[in-house]
């Protein structure tokens, strides 16, 4: 049988070659991402990988989503999920690396075993696979070439087809809880749909019916899975205007709009029509990312981006605690070093809630979260969730209450755990979170903006040589390398007012992001442009 194994992994490799190419593939912020065309020989090696890592967890379901998320459409991806729904165990990372570099069939082959004969993998152990794609055109081919490294090893797979990747992250826990005390749910799209409105109508059972929101697909996977779920929510629950869907026409994936774009030039979508204090919101590529905006009467833009949204949660979740007199329960707030500071400044010095700040990458972030007993995570560019520990759902459920307000408040902690994505963030599942708690507060789009001002900021991609010479330290806030550099940004940064700069490599795409932000709007798109030409050359 491994002998088999051996001769099919070398066999179908030879038809998935690795294409002469001089950078070497490295395992990013959300696993191999680049040039669709480039990814053939990746994505067949993640599914000889995927096989080990479902052996090596006694056969537990692991995913396989193959998608590029906020790129441009010609770009593709693959990453793999754990079985509770995470990212890939980082010790893992290497080994999809060294996979994807192997320079020939058998190498491969031989990284294969060295990596079972290392990690005391047996062979013929079983394993099962789940994956999915998102819209792009290069999806189907990648998933032929997927499905044949799973083959070459030997692995049960089932495909879920088109989804968004926190339905992909939300079926592979279901799979794996099934038979457990606590099942996540129905392992469907399906099932996704009907925990998410059950929860949403509980949560906002007594509450007015939220007002009409316009809501940008970036026409990816978004649109129609959006549909869906306003589909079993019902018009009486929540009504919304989708723009941007259409998923036919690939090539306009993420183009002038969508999260991404929204949050980097801070304005409107195309196809997104002005409404004065009308909620908007966008999503990404595969729909788990959420930024939210509006325009006040004078037409002026203001974006509800991720610290925005960690702001609300928090805030809310510290409410209902206190209504609900539940004790020792610990709110913490999980951000990286785009997080606006003033944002960061309200959640510490007026919510009183811990902050804490990693690398960027939600695989950073879930994981300090899961540290406090209620973990809120979210990049600034909208990718974020809600934790609540196993031990705080407990006391919620136990929770002995001595007046209908604080069962109430509990009733509500606890369907907005349900509304909540426990596995990833989760554009869809964050829509309805927000607007449960604008509705539990009365508040519109402009209330929610007034918990504090954003400073003015602005991020800029710079294309240079070699982004893999930029090394960071202390959660991506300083740059070791390359040397100097550092200090010519700290110079710059010490003639302006609030003023903040960072450096890092994307781990997404073949660029540089300069991040900026000082006190007023020209001081900080001057920052950023005075930092960016300091990489000029390099
Ligand atoms: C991915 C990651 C996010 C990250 C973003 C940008 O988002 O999941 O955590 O913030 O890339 O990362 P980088 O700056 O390293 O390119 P998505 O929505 O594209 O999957």
């Amino acid at each position: 049988m491994i002998l088999h194994q051996l001769s099919q992994i070398e066999k179908f490799s030879s038809v998935h070659r690795r294409p002469d190419f001089d950078t070497n593939f490295a395992y990013g912020t959300a696993g191999f991402r680049m040039r669709a065309d480039l990814l053939d020989s990746v994505v067949y090696r993640v599914g000889l990988l995927a096989a080990l890592r479902s052996r090596k967890l006694d056969g537990e379901t692991i995913g396989v989503m193959i998608t590029a998320s906020h790129n441009p459409p010609e770009d593709n991806g693959v990453k793999l999920i754990d079985p509770q729904g995470e990212m890939l165990e980082a010790s893992w990372e290497v080994y999809a690396t060294k996979f994807a570099n192997a320079r020939s069939d058998e190498e491969l082959a031989r990284e294969y075993f060295n990596v079972a004969e290392t990690l005391k993998i047996r062979l013929d152990a079983p394993c099962k696979i789940a994956y999915g794609r998102d819209t792009r055109a290069s999806g189907p081919a990648l998933v032929s070439a997927l499905k044949d490294g799973l083959s070459a090893a030997g692995a049960e797979f089932s495909d879920y087809g088109v989804l968004t990747t926190p339905q992909l992250h939300y079926i592979v826990k279901c799979i794996n809880t099934a038979e457990t005390s606590s099942p996540y749910g129905e392992p469907s799209q399906a099932g996704y749909y009907k925990k998410l409105a059950a929860a949403f109508k509980a949560v906002m059972k007594g509450k007015p019916k939220p007002g009409l929101i316009t809501i940008d697909a970036a026409n990816g996977v978004g649109g129609p899975k959006l549909a869906e779920l306003l589909e079993v929510l019902g018009s009486e629950s929540l009504e919304a205007v989708i723009v941007n869907d259409d998923v036919e026409a690939t090539q306009k994936l993420n183009q002038q709009c969508g999260a991404d774009y929204v949050k980097t030039q801070q304005k409107l979508p195309a196809g997104a029509e002005p409404e004065a204090l009308q909620l908007y919101a966008s999503l990404d590529g595969d729909a788990d990312r959420i930024v939210f905006y509006y325009v006040d009467e004078a037409k002026k833009f203001f974006l509800l981006d991720g610290d925005k949204i960690a702001s609300l949660a928090a805030m809310f979740i510290q409410e209902l605690l206190e209504v609900s007199g539940v004790e020792d329960v610990e709110v913490g707030v999980v951000q990286t070093a785009y997080a606006n500071g003033s944002s960061t400044a309200y959640l510490q010095d007026v919510l009183k809630v811990p902050v804490t700040c990693t690398s960027t990458g939600v695989k950073h972030l879930h994981h300090a979260a899961q540290l406090y007993d209620i973990g809120v995570y979210f990049e600034a560019n909208g990718h974020g969730t809600v934790l609540f520990s196993a031990a705080t759902i407990k006391a919620l459920e136990s929770f002995e209450a001595a007046s209908p307000g604080q069962q109430s408040a509990v009733d509500t902690l606890l369907s907005l755990a349900d509304v909540i994505n426990q596995t990833v963030g989760d554009a869809l599942s964050d829509l309805l979170l927000v607007l449960t708690v604008l509705a539990h507060k009365s508040w519109g789009p402009s209330e929610w903006n007034m918990a504090y001002t954003d400073l003015p900021n602005r991020l800029v991609r710079v294309v240079v040589d070699d982004r893999f010479a930029f090394k960071t330290e202390d959660a991506e806030r300083r740059l070791v390398e390359p040397q100097g550099l550092q200090a010519q940004i700290d110079e710059l940064v010490k003639k302006y007012k609030f003023g903040r700069s960072f450096v890092r490599a994307s781990g997404t795409e073949d660029a540089v992001r300069v991040y900026a932000e000082a006190a007023t709007r020209l001081e900080a798109d001057e920052l950023a442009l005075k930092v960016s030409e300091l990489l000029k050359g390099l």
